[in-house]
């Protein structure tokens, strides 16, 4: 096996006293909450409809089996409001269905952490809900359905057919690995065949507008084993950006319609592109999904282009909190170093997207930058699009916030200083319970002989090789012991952080190679490890215009912030001093720093050194931050 697996998260036992509570969180009150979102339940919450979409699709369908005439509505948009004069008609975004597909994902992990037998009743309900809106070809999709079966796949452009069909494969396999139930899974195969009957070989050729069904059908062939599902994956891909491009087809060439083959990843066939581009989260599915399909079928071609678009986000297109999507129009990428504080658009499905491509490539690719960008994004720009009480989420996650221009000035509109209860495009709030309850899953990759730990934490794993306890102190001394109960002889490699200058390992001449040491474990033994998480003083490539005279804040794999709550208003007259004297209270840092003594009206006036004020500088984790009210916040600040 060229390749390592990752471990399944149901053979991974967190423990950890920072996980776990984040995985309890996601089961106690993030899924329960969620559910009351998609039902409708929720006071003073965006609505959803999704729930109501399936009902409603189910009948149609009941209907129509019974002889009787549905009406007719149109399917020319994205977006259908809600409103009580079309109540026979779709409402919600056309991949509304998505929602609740995702929430069940979120319960398959949590059923893996922590069997449930309400909340296994609850999701095999939604579950029966889903299968009843099946139409007999396969078809899965509430908007067509309900709106105008006969327009089905007639704008993969922009009407996310393929879209909802990944997400559905991708819960489907979940609870099926969970649970062992197939009828979810059946339902995903029936409709993935029927994509395979219109979109595969020699057929139409058309691809998603917004990626995901390469690496949802990847997901399903590795569970089914059904080689047309893999074939499907690689034609997907393979066709994208090829011409006569499938999007103009579809569209009519001379349609005046805008067609912007970037915004989809289409603008040339994937092998070629060297950046990432468009809109981010599609952006990241499609390199995913490409990572998969090139492991597959040993493409070396496709993986050296995966390889090429990862070096362009980590090194020029990514927040320090693994934030991407720089700007708001198209919810996208944009150019290298192009990475402005408070327009950011940062999207919290766009940082799960990129641990998606990140543990694909390293699956590949031993390497640590891989999984040092997978702990970037989940301590920071992840993580922080969930409230601390699982009940409120941010879709964007910006550094730098102000209040009143998020209120005043509509550039900044998309901003929120405030975590929202829902949202009526609320894709974020499932994917990040289905990311955090599979946190497990990201923490151990495999090969035959190797056992690579790529995120530490305390946690009881248990593989062909060994049973073995990790006891972590990661986050506050820095050390992690692994007690190895040996079943075969293995190699144990330990990923080094991107962050940590000085570590050490009990067990002496360990192999180092890409960012990993590897040991050599004969039989049962107790290793440790340590990496000192300093106070780090960041700086920002100087390219990147907007941090031009600014840092950032880091201990080991967290990104501190300043809020307004502890350091007062105008957080842009801080300053970190030059002997900031950092200390630690084991969340939070204070360090010395200075603020500037505002004391003129003028606007402009003959340069003189500015006044300033000796103060204590306090910071917080940014993924604590709008955890006490809409305040100012920043990740940089002057030094
Ligand atoms: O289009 C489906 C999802 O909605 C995207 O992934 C998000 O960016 C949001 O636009
Ligand atoms: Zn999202």
């Amino acid at each position: 096996m060229k390749y390592s697996k990752p471990v399944l998260n149901k053979n991974v036992e967190i423990t950890d006293d920072f996980w776990k509570q984040k995985i309890e969180l996601i089961r106690h009150e993030v899924i329960p909450y969620q559910w009351n979102a998609l039902n409708d339940k929720v006071d003073g919450a965006e609505p959803s409809a999704c729930i109501r979409n399936f009902r409603l699709a189910a009948k149609v369908l009941e209907k129509r089996a019974n002889g009787e005439e549905t009406p007719v509505f149109p399917t020319d948009k994205w977006h259908y409001p809600p409103k009580a004069e079309d109540e026979n008609s779709f409402w919600g975004w056309v991949f509304q269905d998505t929602d609740i597909v995702k929430w069940i994902e979120a319960v398959a992990y949590s059923l893996e952490n922590c069997p449930d037998n309400d909340l296994e009743a609850l999701a095999d309900g939604a579950i029966d809900l889903i299968c009843a809106a099946q139409a007999d070809n396969g078809y899965l999709d509430t908007f067509y359905t309900i709106n105008n079966p006969d327009r089905a796949f007639t704008n993969l452009r922009d009407h996310h057919e393929l879209y909802c069909f990944g997400h559905l494969a991708e819960a489907a396999v979940a609870y099926y690995n969970a649970t062992g139930k197939d009828k979810l899974l059946n339902a995903a195969c029936r409709f993935a065949d029927l994509i395979c009957d219109v979109f595969g070989e020699n057929r139409k050729a058309g691809y998603g507008g917004h990626e995901i069904a390469e690496m949802a059908l990847i997901r399903l062939y590795e569970v089914t084993n059904n080689a047309e599902y893999l074939k499907m994956a690689k034609l997907l891909v393979d066709r994208r950006g090829t011409k006569p491009y499938y999007f103009d087809i579809e569209h009519g060439r001379n349609s005046g319609d805008r067609l912007d083959y970037f915004y989809n990843q289409a603008h040339l066939p994937v092998r070629e592109q060297t950046e990432a581009v468009g809109h981010a989260v599609r952006g990241v599915y499609l390199y995913s999904g490409m990572a998969d399909v090139a492991r597959l079928t040993n493409d070396e071609e496709l993986f050296n282009a995966c390889k090429r678009i990862f070096d362009n986000i980590a090194q020029k297109r990514m927040y320090v909190t693994g934030g991407i999507g720089s700007t708001r129009d198209g919810e996208a990428f944009t150019f290298d170093y192009d990475l402005p504080n408070d327009l950011a658009y940062a999207e919290s499905c766009a940082s799960i997207g990129l641990v998606f491509f990140a543990r694909r490539m390293l699956q590949q690719d031993f390497d640590s930058k891989y999984a040092d960008v997978m702990e970037r994004c989940l301590y920071n720009g992840i993580l922080s699009g969930m409230a601390e009480d699982g009940k409120a989420f941010f879709y964007v996650n910006p550094l730098e916030v102000d209040p009143v221009a998020c209120e005043r000035d509509s550039r900044k509109s998309h901003v929120k200083p405030l975590r929202q209860k829902w949202f009526d495009c609320a894709c974020c709030p499932p994917n990040i319970a289905r990311l955090i309850s599979d946190y497990g899953e990201y923490c151990f990759t495999e090969t035959d002989n190797t056992f690579f730990v790529n995120l530490y934490q305390s946690a009881n794993v248990k593989t062909d090789k060994a049973d073995i306890t990790i006891s972590s102190d990661y986050l506050g001394s820095g050390k992690v012991t692994f007690e190895i109960k040996t079943k075969k002889p293995f190699r144990l490699a330990l990923r080094i952080p991107y962050w940590s200058d000085h570590f050490s390992f009990s067990k002496a001449n360990p192999f180092i190679k890409k960012g990993y040491a590897y040991f050599d474990i004969e039989g049962d033994e107790t290793l440790s490890a340590e990496f000192e998480p300093k106070i780090k003083i960041i700086k920002c490539n100087p390219r990147v215009r907007s941090n031009i005279g600014k840092v950032a804040v880091m201990r080991g794999p967290i990104v501190y912030c300043l809020e307004e709550k502890d350091n007062g208003k105008d957080l842009q007259l801080l300053r970190l001093s030059h002997s900031p004297k950092f200390s630690f209270d084991g969340e939070c840092i204070t360090a010395n720093g200075y603020r500037e003594i505002v004391d003129t009206n003028e606007l402009y006036y003959e340069y003189r050194e500015a006044e300033e004020i000796l103060i204590k500088l306090k910071f917080i984790p940014y993924f604590q931050w709008a955890n006490r009210g809409k305040n100012e916040m920043s990740v940089y600040i002057r030094y």
